[in-house]
């Protein structure tokens, strides 16, 4: 298998796919093409149907979108526990990784991830505290309904999709909140994330888009 991503240190949706296959075991060749935004990122459209990353190679098969991505991951791997096992928490899984891969616009677009910022807050819209408020109520339910460190228990796709926003509450001062304190720590001692971070810290690509 092979998983196109981009910059370690920008690339949200690169990191939920690849922080997934990481956390479940799954062997894979990383191909990371740097953006190249001023020329429209002509490489990403050599491999990806809609020009944008990741994009997953399994032999003959390309899958394009995080999710579905995800999804295909839980269905090649059924034994692996991608989604949670239990049928409702499952649901929940899908509700709040749906909730987030369709949302949550205030926070994706003034908060870039970024894995080499030093924290400092800055001035952010309403818009951007309903997103934290949200996502405080997501965590807390999640940790106290399933008892940690991760949303569903174990580590799944739902932390998967929310790997990125850790990122961004912390490197943006954005929340306090116990659960979000929590949840932050487990990520981040995570060894696939550690590794993750690893790589990026030595990147030393700039996109001055994302240096909010
Ligand atoms: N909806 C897509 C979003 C993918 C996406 O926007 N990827 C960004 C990088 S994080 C990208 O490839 N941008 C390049 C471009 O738009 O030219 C997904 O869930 O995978």
């Amino acid at each position: 298998m092979k998983l196109f991503i981009g910059n370690k240190n920008y690339s949200s949706w690169s990191f939920r796919s690849w922080i997934a296959m990481k956390a479940k075991g799954i062997e894979f060749e990383e191909i990371l093409i740097p953006f190249d935004d001023a020329g429209g990122n002509p490489k990403f459209k050599e491999f990806s149907p809609t020009g944008k990353v990741p994009t997953l190679v399994d032999v003959d098969l390309t899958i394009w979108e995080s999710l579905a991505i995800l999804e295909y991951l839980h269905d090649r791997f059924p034994e692996k526990g991608f989604w949670p096992k239990d049928q409702k928490a499952r649901a929940l899984a899908r509700s709040v990784a749906n909730e987030m891969h369709g949302g949550f616009f205030g926070i994706r677009n003034e908060c870039p991830m970024n894995l080499r910022r030093e924290v400092r807050a800055i001035e952010v819209s309403d818009a951007v505290r309903k997103d934290v408020s949200r996502i405080e109520t997501i965590w807390s339910d999640c940790l106290k309904t399933f008892g940690g460190p991760f949303l569903f228990g174990e580590f799944s796709n739902a932390d998967a999709m929310f790997a990125p926003v850790v990122n961004r509450l912390e490197k943006y001062a954005l929340s306090s909140h116990p659960a979000v304190l929590a949840y932050t720590a487990a990520m981040k001692s995570h060894p696939a994330w550690k590794e993750w971070e690893a790589a990026a810290l030595k990147e030393t690509w700039v996109v001055p888009a994302d240096e909010a």
